[in-house]
């Protein structure tokens, strides 16, 4: 087999903000998606790395995302920071609104920030480590587009709906958790399906609603929702709280509005950001310190804690690059010279 070429993180970030720069991305955005990409790609989480960038350019050829929108920020004073992506991708939003949202939760202990009619095509651990880097617990999640049978049904009505906590500790890294709130991402089944090879048992139900491990028929079926009717009502809260909520597409609306799962699917988010310090100050106890307690405890026995994985490879890359295949090097080259 090919060895993988080793590319350095800083090459790569240059490569694709081009990529989407000369797709007519404005320059600014352009290096918000290409970080949130290639952060993806450092931390080997392949479901949101390098391969997003073709869905991506895909919705801006299909002109289901408006590539130069300007994020437009709308601070009333109150809880609830508004930021108008003006159908423009997620992230160059939530980088325009992130400072607002930290300084107004540092000042009242909780805020939100509700991102409006955004292209969320992405992982959510961006949104809650850039929060735990400024000292704030936070909460992100946003609908996606119908593809999950809730459970006890058979047609795809729910999204794959994203949720993402994070919480400062003391160190390098913050406590993240970060996954869809289906089995698996649909971006998993997809890259199986590339790779054609089987996804695992339980991932998804083919259309007539028999459990299948063929990738095609998974996409064409509906996937399961992680841990049954938990799982299942996870997502509902998701799709209550950041569509119905916000008055944003839901699920439904979104694949209604892209004509189908190739294209990613266009809606609002919810981020929530909470000071640990204000909510504590009563008790006279340092939230960080029994924050710490725990979690020590949790790897005292042995168990590893969600995004090890991540911080883990992240270091490798910073250090040693990171190695893309001959495919994925030739896809570059593709979108490089297109
Ligand atoms: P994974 O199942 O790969 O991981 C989920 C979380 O669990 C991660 O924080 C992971 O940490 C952690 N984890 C995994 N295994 C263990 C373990 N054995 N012990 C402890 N923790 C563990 O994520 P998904 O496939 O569900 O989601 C992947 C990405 O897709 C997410 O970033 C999500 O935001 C994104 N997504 C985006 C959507 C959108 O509409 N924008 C829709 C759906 C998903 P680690 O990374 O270290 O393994
Ligand atoms: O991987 O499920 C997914 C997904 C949907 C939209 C963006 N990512």
């Amino acid at each position: 087999m090919a060895e993988p070429t080793v590319i350095s993180v800083d090459s790569l970030l240059a490569r694709v903000t081009s990529i989407f720069e000369s797709c007519g991305v404005r320059p600014q955005s352009a290096v918000s998606v290409a970080r949130v990409i290639v952060a993806g790609e450092r931390d080997h989480c392949k479901s949101h790395g390098i391969y997003r960038i073709e869905g991506c350019l895909r919705v801006i050829a299909a002109g289901k995302v408006v590539p130069d929108a300007v994020p437009v920020l709308q601070d009333t004073g109150r809880a609830m920071i508004e930021v108008d992506a003006g159908g423009g991708f997620s992230n160059p939003a939530f980088d325009a609104a992130v400072d607002a949202l930290a300084a107004r939760a540092r000042e009242t202990g909780l805020a939100a920030l509700v991102i409006r009619d955004c292209l969320h095509f992405s992982a959510l651990w961006h949104d809650v480590e850039a929060l735990a880097a400024r000292g704030l617990a936070s909460l992100s999640m946003c609908p996606s587009y119908s593809s999950v049978a809730p459970t006890g049904g058979k047609e795809p009505l729910l999204g794959t709906n994203p949720i993402a906590f994070g919480w400062p500790r003391p160190g390098p890294h913050p406590y993240v958790f970060d996954f869809a709130t289906s089995v698996a991402a649909r971006g998993e089944i997809e890259l199986h399906r590339r790779a054609d090879t089987p996804i695992p048992e339980g991932w998804a139900m083919d259309k007539d609603g028999n459990p299948t491990t063929d990738p095609e028929a998974a996409l064409a079926g509906a996937m399961l929702p992680f841990g049954g009717h938990k799982g299942s009502a996870i997502s509902t809260m998701v799709e209550l709280l950041a569509g119905a909520m916000l008055g944003e597409f839901m699920s439904k609306e979104a694949l209604e509005f892209s004509g189908g799962t190739s294209l990613l699917p266009r809606h609002g988010a919810l981020v929530l950001a909470l000071d640990p310090a204000t909510f504590a100050a009563r008790s006279g106890r340092d939230p960080i310190a029994e924050g710490e307690r725990l979690l020590s405890a949790i790897s005292g026995q042995g168990a590893r804690l969600p995004s090890e994985r991540r911080f883990a490879a992240r270091a490798n890359a910073l250090s040693g690059g990171i190695a893309l295949s001959d495919a994925e090097l030739a896809q570059l080259a593709r979108f490089e010279s297109e």
